[in-house]
């Protein structure tokens, strides 16, 4: 007997159906009129799917946990909190000057672990929730940066001063970070400094020049110059031109000034180097009277400004013959992925939960996106994994082509996490998450409406299979697609994007990757930049450079209480008597020998190939019932190795690049292995990662903290323009179960395909399949939103109206 609610249902059905085919209908009148069409509207066939039972609330919450990020609510209040305290003479966004005091950056500032852990296992009360400010005081004397933290929320009454074992605080103000309001001083002042000095200068070598210039512009790229390099706390920058044009990255003009931005009074900024056509001079006008002089004359340039249309090879327009399957009179769609029986995940706020893995994903301002609480069949296996540093070093012929070592975080990484687009950055059917944050331009939070996606995607490679094909050995196939769950944030962090994925199998295993792509970084050609990058366009060598990456994972197998061991993979020789029947062969075959590692400094991993290894984590205490611990294995699948020796120039700013892994003991002053100073500070550093072991904790049965180095070197070529693909630039590591399970605990997936004989003994009767309940084909097609409607509405969507809250960039 069928439920009015059942009836109810397929009586939807039909009404959808008869929908469907209605809209079918029109997608077919609309594609007939395609050809006269110029705009890309498209008809979205709404043959609704089923729902599924799942929740997904991305909104905030009105009650957050220990793990989600700042409510705009908790924005509010700390925004009326901070300004506030007299003693802290905060300027508002707008007013601020670099020769004020004023609020930099937020960031959520999660409780102590043990406290957490205390409140999620069910003993303790809910830490309090706290706010993590930077302060630049740009009215001290001298100038300084400060971290506050801030708390109780929702209704905040303190503010102290973040004080940590592991990091420096306050920073002298040289030191900090990149943001809106200095780079609007800087630009404002030096762009028109530069022009009245060397305008006609710029004009006459590039047709452009930096203001008063309506479509023929240039535009600069910055570096920063660290104190390593210097030698002392002094704030300089290169400023290298471009032009003005789609991409500027890869538009290099032959000057680049040195600017000197020290101290908080941005009158006394200044250029004191300008490198002009290769030729070095110590100001402006040094180069204005070289450029003049008739007794003396100099090598000058000139070049044209670019035209600029579909095919100006540093543009991003579709170009070229189509591909012979569609052509342009007949596009055709590409493969998508779409949920037939509706979403298999749920979000609630900040907690994810998918085919037995359950975690809460926050996006940190400083160092961007983060999982905590990481389960796999409701027990934990890491406390939280998150990116702590992305690093880009670039090589050049010039001073100022070299000094572009960039260290990311001095950008505020998790401010560029941003406007991804549905069907190219990640499946239609994703659902996308808001990023919220203050900023030192904004005046009232800002919020990012899709910095976010979590989708569930076919990979279409096969998580398990095998064909037995012979009745003989058995006559039956099995399979299992590797259907996962992914989070994705894509940065844009100036010219380069990275996608950074957390991906959950079914299998237990959690994969961790980061992938480049975007524009390089270029500058104009000459004979002797050999070594520096190829000749890729008619003027212009693309630089070779590496891009490293840092993460941390602090895992939990079991309980906190873990050990970290290597398996050593050698060779040895045995007798081979009884195989051969010779008295004194040796047969060479391979072993591994169990090495536990028992404190900070034996634990440090450099990658030798002659040594291979696993590297595994368990507690002690919790074995099989054949009696090997249960343990979870770190693969590393991204490394590169990093060539500056240590303590060389900005090397410091990378101490975590010198091991591939390193495993610490867990203390909450540890927090992040490398900070947003790291920019400028290196002969200082505010945090330096390589100070984590120096103190050489034991780390047997004691809560570890494992930090994972990848990277990949770059030498440009011509297929990087316009830009830089992402097939092989693919860098991962994954925690995998090792002796965890019984056995693969995607077993239970009725994601599974088995074919087998009906009856063994009479293989005649054929064959049955079994989809274990899952239907196939696909009916329906989701109800997805319509994108090209939505960003026509609001352009803000995808694109920013104006620098409010941009940050850098
Ligand atoms: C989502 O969460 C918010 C905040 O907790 C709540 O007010 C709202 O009702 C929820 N929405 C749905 C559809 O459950
Ligand atoms: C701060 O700088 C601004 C210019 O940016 C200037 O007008 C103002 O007088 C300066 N204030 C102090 C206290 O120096
Ligand atoms: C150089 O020549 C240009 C054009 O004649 C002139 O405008 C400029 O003032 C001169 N600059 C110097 C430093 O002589
Ligand atoms: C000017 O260019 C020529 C030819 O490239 C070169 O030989 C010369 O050294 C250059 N002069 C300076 C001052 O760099
Ligand atoms: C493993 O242990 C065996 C026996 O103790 C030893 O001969 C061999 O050198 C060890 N291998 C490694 C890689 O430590
Ligand atoms: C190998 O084993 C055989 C039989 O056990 C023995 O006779 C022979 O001496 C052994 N050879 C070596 C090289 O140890
Ligand atoms: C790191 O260790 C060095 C040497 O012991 C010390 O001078 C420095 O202050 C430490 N840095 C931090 C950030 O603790
Ligand atoms: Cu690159």
């Amino acid at each position: 007997v069928k439920s009015a609610a059942q009836w109810r249902c397929v009586a939807g059905v039909l009404v959808l159906l008869s929908l469907g085919l209605l809209v079918a209908v029109i997608v077919r009148a609309v594609k007939k009129n395609e050809n006269t069409q110029t705009d890309t509207d498209s008809v979205i066939a709404k043959l609704k799917c089923k729902g599924g039972d799942s929740v997904i609330n991305t909104s905030e919450p009105e009650n957050p946990g220990v793990f989600d990020d700042l409510t705009h609510k908790e924005l509010k209040s700390i925004q009326e909190y901070i300004y506030g305290v007299s003693e802290l003479k905060l300027a508002r966004p707008k007013e601020a000057k670099i020769n004020s005091s004023y609020l930099f950056v937020s960031d959520y500032f999660p409780p102590k672990k043990s406290e957490a852990l205390r409140y999620l296992d069910g003993n303790g009360n809910k830490p309090a929730r706290e706010a993590r400010l930077i302060i630049f005081r740009g009215d001290k004397t001298p100038p300084i940066v400060e971290e506050y933290i801030v708390g109780p929320l929702p209704k905040p009454t303190y503010h102290k001063l973040l004080k940590s074992t592991a990091r420096k605080n306050p920073v002298p103000y040289a030191h900090r970070p990149q943001g809106g309001v200095e780079l609007g001083e800087l630009f404002g002042h030096l762009y028109s400094v530069i022009d009245r000095e060397v305008g006609y200068l710029l004009k006459e070598s590039y047709g452009a020049t930096f203001t008063h210039c309506r479509n023929k512009c240039l535009t600069s790229f910055l570096s920063s110059v660290s104190s390593a390099i210097l030698n002392k706390d002094v704030r300089k920058m290169w400023i290298l031109a471009k032009y003005d044009i789609e991409y500027y990255s890869i538009q290099p003009v032959d000057i680049a000034f040195l600017a000197n931005i020290d101290g908080s009074d941005s009158s006394r900024f200044h250029i004191e180097t300008v490198v002009y056509a290769d030729q070095v001079y110590s100001s402006l006008q040094a180069l204005a009277a070289a450029y003049n002089s008739t007794s003396n004359p100099i090598n000058k340039s000139k070049v044209e400004f670019p035209k600029y249309d579909e095919n100006l090879f540093s543009a991003m327009f579709r170009r070229g013959p189509p591909s012979s399957s569609s052509s342009s009179n007949n596009p055709q769609r590409p493969a998508k992925s779409v949920e037939p029986d509706g979403k298999r995940y749920s979000i609630k706020h900040s907690e994810i939960t998918f085919q037995g893995w359950k975690f809460n994903f926050r996006m940190s301002t400083l160092t961007g996106p983060q999982i905590y609480d990481v389960r796999f069949g409701g027990e934990r296996i890491a406390y939280e994994i998150g990116l702590q540093e992305i690093a880009v070093f670039y090589s050049g012929q010039s001073a100022a082509e070299r000094a572009a070592d960039y260290i990311d975080s001095g950008l505020l990484v998790g401010t560029h996490a941003d406007a991804l687009v549905p069907g190219a950055d990640c499946p239609e059917s994703s659902t996308f998450l808001p990023t919220t944050f203050l900023s030192d331009t904004a005046s009232d939070p800002v919020r990012k409406s899709k910095s976010v996606c979590v989708f569930e995607m076919d990979t279409g490679i096969p998580l398990r299979r095998h064909l037995s094909y012979s009745y003989a050995e058995g006559g039956f196939y099995s399979g299992l697609s590797d259907i996962v769950l992914t989070v994705r944030t894509i940065l844009t962090l100036v010219n380069y994007d990275y996608v950074l994925d957390f991906v959950f199998h079914q299998s237990g295993a959690l994969e961790i990757r980061t992938i480049s792509t975007g524009y390089i970084i270029s500058s104009v050609y000459t004979d002797n930049k050999g070594p520096y990058g190829f000749k890729i366009h008619d003027n212009m060598i693309g630089n070779i450079h590496y891009h490293m990456f840092h993460w941390k994972a602090d895992v939990d197998v079991l309980g906190t209480s873990n050990r970290y061991e290597t398996l050593d993979i050698s060779a040895e020789d045995v007798n081979n008597t009884l195989s051969s029947g010779l008295p004194h062969e040796l047969y060479t075959q391979i072993r591994f020998n169990r090495s536990l590692k028992h404190n900070e400094q034996e634990a440090l991993y450099k990658f030798d190939f002659n040594r291979p290894k696993y590297h595994v984590f368990h507690n002690n205490d919790k074995k099989t019932k054949h009696g090997v611990p249960r343990s979870y294995r770190i693969h590393l699948a991204g490394m590169a190795k990093q060539l500056i020796p240590e303590n060389n120039g900005n090397e410091m700013a990378l101490s975590w690049a010198r091991h591939q892994l390193v495993v610490t003991k867990h203390k909450d002053d540890e927090l992040s292995s490398s900070s947003c100073y790291a920019l400028f500070d290196n002969r200082q550093p505010t945090v330096h990662f390589s100070n984590f072991t120096d103190d050489n904790d034991n780390i047997v049965d004691e809560d570890l903290v494992a930090w994972i180095a990848m990277g990949v070197h770059h030498i440009p070529h011509t297929e990087d323009l316009p830009i830089t693909p992402t097939p092989g630039s693919h860098l991962a590591f994954f925690l995998l179960p090792y002796n965890y399970f019984d056995e693969c605990p995607s077993m239970r997936s009725r994601d599974a395909i088995r074919v087998g004989l009906k009856n063994r003994e009479k293989p005649e009767e054929g064959v049955v399949v079994n989809r274990y309940g899952n239907s196939r084909g696909v009916e329906c097609e989701a109800n997805l939103p319509n994108y090209d409607q939505e960003v026509k509405e609001d352009p803000t969507a995808v694109l920013q109206n104006s620098r409010e809250g941009s940050g850098y960039s």
